[in-house]
């Protein structure tokens, strides 16, 4: 019987015979009792009825690892998960760029500046990034109601020196919908369902390999404590505050991506 279910799909047997050997080894370890199990399914059943909960729940704590696993090892910049809130085909926007946005955007300008290289050094020029973000409320377009298509989500290039520079808002820490079974574990559990505030990147060029990651700021609330557990130390920058020249303050940072050749 095992070879034939083996045969029938050697990858799916191999990986799920593990995942329920761990998840007996549990159960045996903690002498989980009927009740408690009865518990789980119920919310299990709970988060079945509940739109988009159950990828919620796996992506909150599953999907940084399966990242890794698939683009973890380039000597380039690390990657970071695309997260669920990505739309492909932001508008591309001409220099000097600045993220679509509404006329009374709330929130402290920050200029976002940076480079990317190929990991031998060379400048990549025309890399194209796509970049989206939260607000200054916390809400990300086209998830939340009343927000322009398109607000804090747009494409642009590096120069020929493979340098980039756009000016956006300081996003703040950003909570995950916690209305539903996965919040009701989190408060269960005493955590929060809170990310840290963070830009999302995906950079392309055509000699390198396409790189996802997200930046964090080192002085963030919950810089150690991710509900996504995705924070890599190498992706954390750091917030300045300037005065432009106008009189005006603004934030600013700044980072170098590498790429791996593709
Ligand atoms: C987000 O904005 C995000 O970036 C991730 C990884 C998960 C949930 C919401
Ligand atoms: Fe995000």
């Amino acid at each position: 019987m095992t070879e034939l279910r083996e045969l029938a799909n050697p990858r799916l047997n191999a990986i799920f015979n593990d995942v329920e050997a761990a998840l007996l080894e549990i159960i045996s370890r903690h002498r989980v009792t009927w009740e408690e199990y009865r518990t789980a399914t119920t919310w299990l059943a709970e988060a079945g009825t509940q739109p988009f909960e159950i990828p919620l729940l796996l992506d909150v704590f599953l999907s940084p690892t399966v990242d890794d696993a698939n683009h973890g090892s380039t000597d380039g910049t690390e990657c970071n998960v695309e997260g669920p809130v990505y739309i492909p085909g932001a508008p591309v926007l001409q220099a000097p760029y600045v993220l679509p946005m509404r006329p009374t955007e709330p929130g402290e300008k920050l200029v976002v500046s940076g480079t990317v290289r190929s990991t031998d050094g060379t400048p990549l020029a025309g890399a194209t990034l796509d970049v989206w973000q939260s607000n200054a409320v916390g809400e990300y377009s086209q998830f939340q109601p009343n927000l322009p298509e398109w607000n804090l989500r747009g494409r642009l290039s590096t120069d020929a020196d493979g340098a980039f520079s756009y000016t956006s808002v300081v996003p703040v820490p950003y909570g995950i919908p916690d209305g539903g079974a996965t919040g009701r574990l989190m408060a269960a559990l005493g955590r929060h369902c809170m990310r840290p505030s963070h830009l999302h990147f995906k950079i392309t060029h055509p000699d390198a390999t396409a790189l996802t990651t997200q930046l964090y700021f080192a002085d963030d609330p919950y810089i150690d404590s991710d509900v996504v557990g995705a924070v890599k130390a190498s992706l954390v920058t750091k917030l300045d505050r300037r005065v432009g020249d106008d009189g005006q303050p603004y934030a600013a940072c700044s980072y170098d991506f590498v790429l791996a050749a593709a």
